[in-house]
This record gives structure tokens, sequence and C-alpha cells, in this order.
């Protein structure tokens, strides 16, 4: 009796599964296409100004103008800031400088 309930409860779950993760593919394709950040007009690169690509974004007014600006951090511990030259709704980001802490250039050490 196991056994024949077990024949016909493992397919049904099989196929539930299988709709399940097709419906999260579906939402997952619902997001909007990526869009390129530029600097400057030019597409932002951090592996042009960082020997290492690895980067970690995130958005701040980091020069306290009310607009939020671009600051990315790097593997090797450096932080590059994209000032945001525009408005928050329509951004206009300067080329990317390494933010400075106290005249030197920031960098959180990398173990
Ligand atoms: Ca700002």
């Amino acid at each position: 009796m196991v056994r024949r309930l077990a024949r016909i409860v493992v397919p049904v779950l099989a196929v539930a599964c299988s709709l399940a993760q097709s419906r999260a593919q579906e939402r997952a394709a619902d997001l909007a296409a990526p869009v390129r950040l530029l600097a400057d007009g030019e597409p932002i690169d951090i592996g042009r100004l960082s020997k290492f690509a690895h980067a970690g974004p995130a958005f701040g007014d980091v020069d306290g103008d009310g607009d939020r600006d671009l600051l990315v951090g790097d593997f090797p511990g450096n932080f590059w800031l994209f000032e945001n030259a525009g408005r928050d709704a329509s951004v206009a980001y300067r080329r990317g400088t390494a933010l400075l802490a106290g005249g030197a250039k920031a960098k959180v050490p990398v173990y």
C-alpha cells in the first residue's frame, strides 16, 4: 500500500516542484534589463581603476549636496567615488576618483 501511494505521490510532487521552479524563473524574467552606468559619458569599469575588477557598489550622498553619489569598493580594499553632478532622477556621474579620508586614499585592509 505504501509503495503504491509513493508511486502516485512522488510524481505529483515532482510536477509541483517543476511548476514552482518554472514560475520562479518567470518572475526572475520580469526584472528590468541591466543598465550600464556611465561616468563622463564612458561606461564605468572598475577594472580600469583597480588591478582587480571585483567591485562592491553602494549609493549615498558622500559629498553632502543632497544627491546620491556612487561609491565602489574594490577587491584590494580601495574605494572609488563617482560624484553625481546631476540629480537622483537624472544622474550624471563624474569620472571616478579615489575616495580620500584625512587627505590620504581611503583603504580597508584585506586579508
Ligand atoms: Ca552627493
